[in-house]
């Protein structure tokens, strides 16, 4: 392994933004549109597009002995009552934990074990908790706040994304909104 010289990035809670900014990306609707329940909701709020959430991947190697490390933020709003939230992912090296630091905001970290047995956890994302996602865990950060949901998150280098299982079949459980208070619900589109 070479020397990597050590290095600072400072997030602005002010404005939300890191630097430096490394790699940063949006999410707004249109990408991930389909993950929402309410059809109707998504199509019509699709005009306005919304940016749902943006997240900064400090730049380190994508390899073992490295910490890759992020700044996301899940902006406030819905989907037909189903809360703004990440695309949720595995990790495809399987075995690779994460942890999770809020900064500010108030939200919802979902959890999943692969199929078969789905088991589904969810742990409060407030500013100090610090989350753990054991090996094998999927993860989707939900905002059931008013203002955006901010958190560092750091995992192994090496651990890399994998998207397309829950992009197919989504979580087994929704997190809606019911009289002002997040409520966890079957999916009703789940695959049995
Ligand atoms: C990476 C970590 C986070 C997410 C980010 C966006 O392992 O869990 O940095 O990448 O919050 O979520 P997603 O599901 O679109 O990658
Ligand atoms: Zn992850």
């Amino acid at each position: 392994m070479k020397y990597m010289d050590p290095f600072n990035s400072k997030f602005n809670a002010a404005d939300l933004r890191l630097k430096p900014e490394g790699d940063l990306i949006t999410r707004h609707l249109s990408d991930m549109d389909d993950m929402y329940h309410d059809r109707e909701a998504a199509d019509e709020l699709l005009e306005e597009n919304p940016l749902i959430y943006r997240y900064y991947n400090v730049e380190v190697p994508e390899e073992r002995g490295h910490l890759a490390h992020c700044v996301s933020m899940v902006f406030p709003g819905d989907v037909g009552g189903e809360y703004f939230m990440t695309k949720g992912h595995f990790h495809e090296i399987e075995d690779t934990a994460e942890i999770y630091y809020t900064i500010q905001g108030r939200g919802k970290m979902l959890m999943q074990t692969p199929a078969p047995e789905s088991r589904v956890e969810t742990v409060d994302m407030l500013p100090g908790n610090i989350s753990y996602v054991p090996p094998l865990w999927a993860h989707r950060t939900i905002n059931t706040g008013v203002q955006p949901l901010v958190f560092l998150a750091v995992y192994p280098g090496e651990a890399g994304h994998e998207y397309g299982i829950i992009e197919e079949k989504g979580f087994k459980k929704i997190l809606v909104e019911e009289d002002g208070e997040p409520v966890l619900k079957d999916n009703p589109e789940y695959p049995d």
